[in-house]
């Protein structure tokens, strides 16, 4: 009979855990999708509506995986109260289907494969007031990430 040894135990469990690594089982460093820049910024105060909201994203994002949304909010003039509803509309809205006529935006414009440069375009007539972008992209990498920033559009001489 062998005699059981602590050490050999130890030495293959190290072992397992070492081969796991090289297998790649431990996620990629800095490899998801973040926003690394948009246009109107976040929290902007615009003075018109603009066409488009512009998302550059960190790595290309599958677009035809991913969801790109805009919505209107409750003028609220609490900065800190404006973001805690748009967040809690984005848990509601994002992944919701056939939002169409709720929604400020008319969709992406260019709808097919991977790119970092996301453009949302709006809808026209949009009224004053504060929106929300929201994303949940699927990065080439497979990762999905989700965000959101507000935006509000003042006209000068409106406080
Ligand atoms: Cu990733």
């Amino acid at each position: 009979m062998v005699p059981w040894k602590p050490s050999c135990l130890a030495a293959a469990l190290l072992l397992v855990t070492t081969v796991g690594m090289w297998l790649g089982l431990t996620p990629p460093a800095g490899a998801h999708a973040f926003l690394s820049g948009s246009d109107p910024a976040p929290e902007a105060v615009l003075d018109d509506l603009p066409g488009a909201v512009r998302l550059s994203f960190s790595e290309p994002v599958e677009v035809n995986a991913s969801l790109f949304k805009v919505y209107p909010l409750a003028a609220d003039d609490d900065l800190l109260r404006l973001k805690a509803a748009a967040g809690q509309l984005v848990s509601r809205v994002l992944r919701q289907r056939g939002d169409e006529d709720q929604r400020a935006d008319a969709g992406v414009a260019a709808d097919r494969g991977a790119s970092s440069e996301i453009q949302i375009l709006l809808k026209e007539g949009l009224a004053p007031g504060p929106y929300v972008v929201m994303w949940r992209v699927l990065s080439v990498d497979t990762h999905v990430t989700e965000g959101f920033f507000v935006f509000i559009v003042q006209p000068a001489g409106e406080e």
